[in-house]
């Protein structure tokens, strides 16, 4: 597939992100063309300066407003359990599979006090993904905040597995969202899989769904997803947490959690998004979608050359645990 990319104003913040000396535009969908910098952004000499200040780097990406530009020194989100300050703390890390646990943690803030105010992302104050090592289950929970900073989401894992759970969130007063990545740890019969190739094309449910495009190392790169039953384009997709789609990407190897914006405003067949692959490398994509009132998860391997393989996925498990939060 030759699917030519298209650089947009988010893309360029996703890439600056991941360290392209790309300038950072608007952070909101139209904005005007990224224009290439003419000079490396002052975060990138930091680490030859020792112990620079918390913020030294990042004074130049405040103008991209609304959060979506970080800095240029900032790895993928997912791989760490603290970070700027904030912790995920998960209160109870070891699980068994298939038993029904209610998973509670908090983020710890710059004060080591749990956060308790949180500013809505994607229509949620925080939303939870839970995928083990070998990334072949996905579960997408919203739970609950409770008045002393804990957060719960009853669910169970449905296999054996070291898992990570990811919490994605943006502190209240915060200038950007973040994910934290913390081990899970589910005992029973291990079996870990290899990624299976999926192929363009995945079925659920009865429903088919074909990506478009392709992932690039270090480009923003435009992906589509088209959904069909019984042979004919669904055009009445429901929005679900805002979109018509919702799409978490990680990367295999060590489940960097990558963002993802979705782009579409008509309710389907295509659903697109722009998001950045920090690496070369396999990834996983889990294509949340709503239709007729229930929520469905679509998953494929990429690579970032583009190469995809047939065989059908394994179910993705979905999960809307404690999904009443109210806002
Ligand atoms: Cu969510």
């Amino acid at each position: 597939m030759n699917t030519p990319l298209r650089i947009t104003a988010f893309g360029a913040g996703l890439a600056a992100a991941f360290g392209l000396a790309l300038g950072v535009g608007h952070a909101t969908g139209n904005g005007p063309a990224p224009k290439p910098a003419t000079a490396a952004h002052g975060g990138h000499n930091a680490a030859g300066a020792g112990q620079a200040p918390e913020h030294a780097g990042h004074t130049e990406e405040s103008a991209a407003g609304t959060g979506a530009g970080v800095g240029a020194e900032h790895l993928p989100g997912g791989l760490q359990v603290s970070e700027r300050g904030y912790t995920l703390n998960v209160e109870n890390p070891f699980v068994t599979a298939g038993s029904p646990t209610d998973l509670r943690f908090r983020i710890l803030g710059t004060d080591g006090k749990p956060v308790t105010a949180y500013q809505q992302q994607h229509e949620k104050e925080l939303h939870l993904i839970v995928a083990p090592r070998d990334l072949s289950t996905f579960q997408h929970l919203h739970p609950t905040l409770a008045a002393d900073g804990t957060w719960s989401a009853p669910t169970a894992v449905p296999a054996a597995g070291e898992y990570r759970v990811f919490a994605d969130f943006t502190p209240t007063g915060a200038s950007e969202g973040l994910t934290l990545g913390a081990d899970l740890h589910a005992a029973g019969d291990l079996r870990p899989a290899p990624l299976p190739d999926t192929g363009r094309t995945v079925t659920v449910d009865g429903y088919t769904v074909t990506l478009g495009g392709d992932l690039t190392p270090g480009r923003s790169g435009r992906l589509t997803l088209s959904v069909s039953k019984d042979g004919r384009p669904v055009t009445d997709l429901q929005p679900y947490l805002g979109a018509y789609g919702h799409l978490v990407a990680l990367r295999a190897g060590d489940l960097a959690y990558l963002h993802v914006h979705p782009d579409t405003t008509t309710p389907g067949p295509e659903i697109g998004f722009t998001t950045t692959a920090p690496s070369g490398g396999s990834y996983r994509l889990f294509l949340d979608f709503k239709h007729q009132d229930t929520v469905r998860t679509a998953a494929f391997t990429v690579t970032t050359d583009g190469t995809v393989a047939p065989a059908p996925a394994p179910a993705a498990g979905h999960t809307e645990g404690a999904d009443d939060h109210q806002h």
